[in-house]
């Protein structure tokens, strides 16, 4: 009897446990939803992509487990919920390191986000060389039943960053969390040269967009014809702003 009343609050937990996780999804489709208008939106008016790429996660049951136990946190899922705040996790992989700063500000002016900490390991890299961008923010969900508030890691970085994290971490667990001090001094002298190949193509970026920008000035018309829009369509819109009145007249005729 004591047995099957245990099955049955296992059941019970196990169900508000798979709810619970649930939110940190939502979160993450809500954030990414919100990556992706940036992205188009971004490429459309600048005609240019800063987010190379992004993938997100939510923690394992796992290793939540095993970071409760870590920071020594109480088994409550109240107190799961504050003080885990990487459960839902997003990294954005940008070209340049400018582009860094101007989503995470794209991002953080969202009326719906609220950002609760923010840590700059770009301009305080970590002793190891470690650089990204990390913010937790908070992002409303809304439930069947009610509104929950969670919290979202969302790290952001560049792609030489990316590619000298994830070396590292590897390198870090191949060697249980004691790199050998060798190896330590090469991925050290790696993030610096990460850093100054982040600078360099960035202007080159820079150089080359330049160029673009001038050509435009040169010629005009080119850069509207290679535009996806008709140029007829523009006409006729610039038409309309002239005499606001007459515009759905004009521009019926398109
Ligand atoms: P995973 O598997 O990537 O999620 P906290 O999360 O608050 O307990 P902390 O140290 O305050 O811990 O958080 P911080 O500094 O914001 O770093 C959290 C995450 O950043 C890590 O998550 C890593 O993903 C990444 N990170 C931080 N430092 C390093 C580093 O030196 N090397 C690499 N490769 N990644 C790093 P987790 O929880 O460690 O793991």
């Amino acid at each position: 009897m004591e047995n099957q009343k245990e099955l049955i609050q296992l059941k019970a937990i196990k169900k508000e446990l798979t709810r619970f996780m649930m939110k940190y999804k939502f979160a993450l489709d809500e954030i990414n939803t919100k990556i992706n208008i940036l992205k188009e939106e971004f490429q459309y008016i600048h005609d240019y992509n800063p987010i190379e790429h992004t993938s997100s996660r939510v923690k394992s049951p796992k290793s939540l487990y095993e970071k409760t136990l870590r920071k020594n946190s109480h088994f409550s899922l109240e107190t799961i919920q504050e003080e885990i705040r990487d459960i839902a996790g997003i990294r954005i992989t940008c070209s340049f390191r400018s582009d860094i700063y101007r989503i995470s500000e794209m991002l953080c002016n969202q009326k719906d986000i609220e950002l609760v900490e923010r840590k700059d390991y770009i301009q305080h890299p970590k002793p190891n060389g470690y650089q990204s961008l990390h913010l937790i923010v908070k992002i409303p969900v809304f439930m069947s039943d009610c509104v929950e508030h969670v919290f979202v890691e969302i790290q952001i970085r560049t792609i030489a960053m990316d590619f000298w994290a994830s070396l590292e971490h590897k390198i870090f667990y191949k060697y249980n969390h004691d790199i050998p001090e060798r190896l330590a001094k090469e991925l050290k002298e790696a993030a610096i040269s990460a850093t100054e190949l982040d600078y360099k193509m960035e202007r080159l970026h820079k150089e080359v967009s330049e160029l673009k920008e001038n050509d435009e000035l040169v010629d005009p018309q080119a850069a509207l014809i290679t535009n996806e829009i008709p140029i007829q369509l523009l006409e006729m819109v610039r038409l309309a702003k002239k005499s606001p009145t007459k515009d759905t007249e004009i521009l019926s005729k398109v």
